[in-house]
């Protein structure tokens, strides 16, 4: 199967662009977290490096926010942290907020519009102590920062997005041993775990509505193409079906449905079926070759610096199947890719984009994942996948070719011919 080709110039219509961030990523700080925690453990992180230091954004973000408005992104989402603001329980950081508040403000004086996310990954190390969303009183002590924070913004921010990727953070802090708390194969705790994020994530919508009737809110959703390795070997075929079910599928039904599967514990007193999201968040970066229970990939086949297939027809199809089920605005939260040299991460923008208004879906947003290179998790500092180039010694900022592509797709509101030439022509995809 090949890369549907979407034509070289192409108009992008009402859809608005912009990029994607996370707290622990990008802002440094000795912020005691479990993810500060984790990276102080020897081994867990690739190259020993820690959030603490992170791209230096707690003290840049000013320059961050001026790059909002050079590369004329007309959206941007970003998260706030609750370590940071919850440092001990039920104690709020008025300082921490402050600074927040006066960011966000920043970035509505340039006329962009923030997207907040609650919850990326990370949890106070004090929640953490306490068995983290393993524990039934996990999703009250959530609540509460949520309240908090909700209620100290509402004169700024009218978007939420309640929880990043929750099949994400269960599955490698609990399968795969790469996130927090570092377990590995330990099934029951990756259901308890995903079943209280999506318990959280519903309680949440209620409240930030009941706080802020008029409030856009849902969770971003991290979607993968999952395909038979061999379409014709059966047993391929039904694990493909059953790595989509437990990954993303129950989670779907439970987050944005109100209908929790008994694969999730069945359903719970305080959550009512019915809809549960303003928007469809999507995260799509990649295809899952399936011939058993874990991640794989097709052969000679497109692929990013981290081996990640790139296939911009995925994106389409997973939206397509989840609007199907859960009708609604499509806001694909992140989309990326790791290209350490920015020699295909132009085209990479360009197919995408491309399959997405070719689609006749209801595509409202594109987030770039992400704006400035950043600390990926349990990759440190090793992965790029920024519009923006960051020295990791002086933390300077310098954009990059794709970020000055997809600024011109922005202007132009489309891949003109020129931009195409200029940026995209030239580029070629490694085949592994
Ligand atoms: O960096 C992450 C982000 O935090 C969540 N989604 C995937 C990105 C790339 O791995």
């Amino acid at each position: 199967m090949s890369i549907q080709t979407p034509p070289r110039a192409f108009s992008i219509g009402d859809l608005r662009i912009g990029a994607a961030s996370a707290p622990t990523q990008i802002e440094g700080g000795d912020v005691a977290s479990n993810w500060r925690d984790f990276a102080d453990r020897p081994g867990t992180i690739k190259d020993g490096t820690s959030p603490r230091w992170a791209t230096g954004h707690w003290e840049r973000w000013s320059e961050d926010t001026a790059l909002l408005g050079e590369l004329g992104l007309q959206i941007y989402r970003l998260g706030i942290d609750w370590a940071r603001l919850e440092p001990r329980p039920g104690v709020f950081d008025e300082d921490a907020l402050g600074h927040y508040r006066q960011e966000i403000t920043a970035i509505r004086a340039l006329g962009v519009e923030p997207l907040v996310t609650l919850h990326h990954f990370a949890n106070p190390s004090w929640f953490e102590a306490l068995g983290a969303w393993e524990e039934e009183g996990s999703v009250e002590l959530w609540l509460r920062f949520v309240r908090f924070a909700v209620g100290s913004l509402a004169d700024l921010v009218t978007q939420w997005c309640t929880v990043n990727e929750p099949n994400v953070y269960a599955g490698g802090g609990y399968v795969f041993g790469q996130f927090p708390p570092g377990r590995s194969g330990a099934w029951p705790a990756l259901r308890r775990v995903m079943r209280h994020l999506a318990i959280a994530h519903c309680r949440a919508y209620q409240l930030i509505h009941d706080l802020q009737p008029g409030a856009q809110v849902g969770f971003a959703h991290h979607l993968r193409d999952f395909a038979p390795l061999n379409p014709r070997n059966p047993a391929h075929r039904a694990l493909a079906r059953a790595n989509r079910y437990i990954f993303q599928d129950a989670l779907s039904d439970a987050m944005l449905g109100g209908r929790f599967p008994t694969i999730l514990g069945g359903q719970p007193r305080e959550v009512t079926p019915g809809p549960h999201y303003d928007y469809l968040g999507i995260n799509y970066y990649s295809r899952t070759a399936v011939s058993k229970l874990a991640d794989g990939r097709f052969p000679e086949v497109p692929v990013s610096d981290l081996d990640w297939e790139i296939w911009p027809n995925g994106l389409v199809s997973v939206a397509r199947d989840l609007h199907e089920k859960y009708p609604g605005p499509i806001w694909v939260t992140e989309n990326g890719t790791c290209d350490t040299s920015d020699s295909f991460r132009a085209r990479f923008l360009h197919d995408h984009l491309g399959a997405m208004v070719g689609s006749g879906l209801p595509f409202e947003r594109y987030y770039h994942w992400c704006l400035v290179d950043n600390w990926e998790w349990a990759e440190g500092q090793t992965a790029p996948f920024g519009l923006v180039h960051l020295n990791w010694e002086t933390h300077e900022r310098t954009i990059k070719d794709s970020g000055r592509f997809l600024a011109g797709v922005i202007a132009a509101r489309g891949v003109t011919q020129e931009l195409y030439d200029t940026f995209v022509a030239g580029q070629t995809y490694q085949v592994r």
